[in-house]
């Protein structure tokens, strides 16, 4: 298998798919409007994950690209958790994809204490044999989300899938702080929003000098 001739049309849609969610930003900024999107991120998933996750999934390789959704990954941060409603609705109204699967992992968040939504969609991309649809994961979170996520991910490769009794519940504490922090950040949400715009407002100034 030549992976990094099966996977560059993947690679073309991170890459795009970044740029493209990112021009939001600039968007939002110069429409002075609180952004919904904090940052984006994206990867192609390393072939090395592609091969453990096939195995345990029991995923022939010539199904990668209908069965593996998330070769290619694109994740979005947000400040606050109806930021993600709003992101997930300007995804929905993009003519440049189709979303084709959603899954809801915060209002039913996972056993581990995992919260995030999904979204799978179907992304053409343009290659020199002609178009070719790609099935891209985006996940959208919080910044608390995320922080969390981040952590239990390291501490799961740390001791290989097998977290000790200890730590599981930790992260369970550490999840429902992290959803707390969310609620708490929603009810101050307008609050922030001033001083984030009376910021911006200082630094143009500055930058006019
Ligand atoms: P990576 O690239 O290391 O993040 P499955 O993969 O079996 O869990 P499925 O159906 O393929 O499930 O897709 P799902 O659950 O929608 O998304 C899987 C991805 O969501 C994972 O990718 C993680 O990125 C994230 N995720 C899901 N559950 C958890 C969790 O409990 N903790 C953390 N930290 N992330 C989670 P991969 O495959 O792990 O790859």
């Amino acid at each position: 298998m030549d992976w990094d001739l099966f996977l560059s049309p993947y690679k073309q849609a991170v890459d795009e798919l970044k740029i493209k969610l990112r021009g939001y930003r600039e968007q939002y900024e110069m429409a002075k409007q609180h952004c919904p999107i904090e940052f984006v991120t994206g990867r192609v998933k390393p072939v090395a994950s592609i091969l453990d996750k096939a195995r345990r999934k029991h995923i022939a390789l010539h199904e990668l690209h209908t069965d593996m959704q998330d070769l290619a990954g694109i994740r979005i941060m947000c400040q606050f958790v109806d930021d993600i409603q709003t992101v997930i609705e300007l995804l929905r109204d993009r003519q440049d994809m189709t979303v084709i699967e959603e899954r809801d992992y915060i209002t039913e968040t996972k056993a581990s204490g995992y919260r995030s939504y999904h979204l799978v969609v179907n992304y053409p991309v343009q290659t020199i044999n002609g178009e070719q649809k790609i099935l891209v994961e985006v996940q959208i979170r919080t910044l608390a989300m995320n922080f969390w996520a981040t952590i239990e991910h390291s501490l799961n490769y740390k001791y290989e899938g097998r977290l000790p009794a200890e730590v599981q519940e930790r992260l369970q504490r550490a999840s429902e702080a992290a959803f707390r922090l969310d609620e708490e950040m929603s009810k101050i949400k307008g609050e922030i929003q001033e001083a984030q715009k009376h910021f911006a407002l200082k630094n143009s100034d500055e930058h006019d000098i």
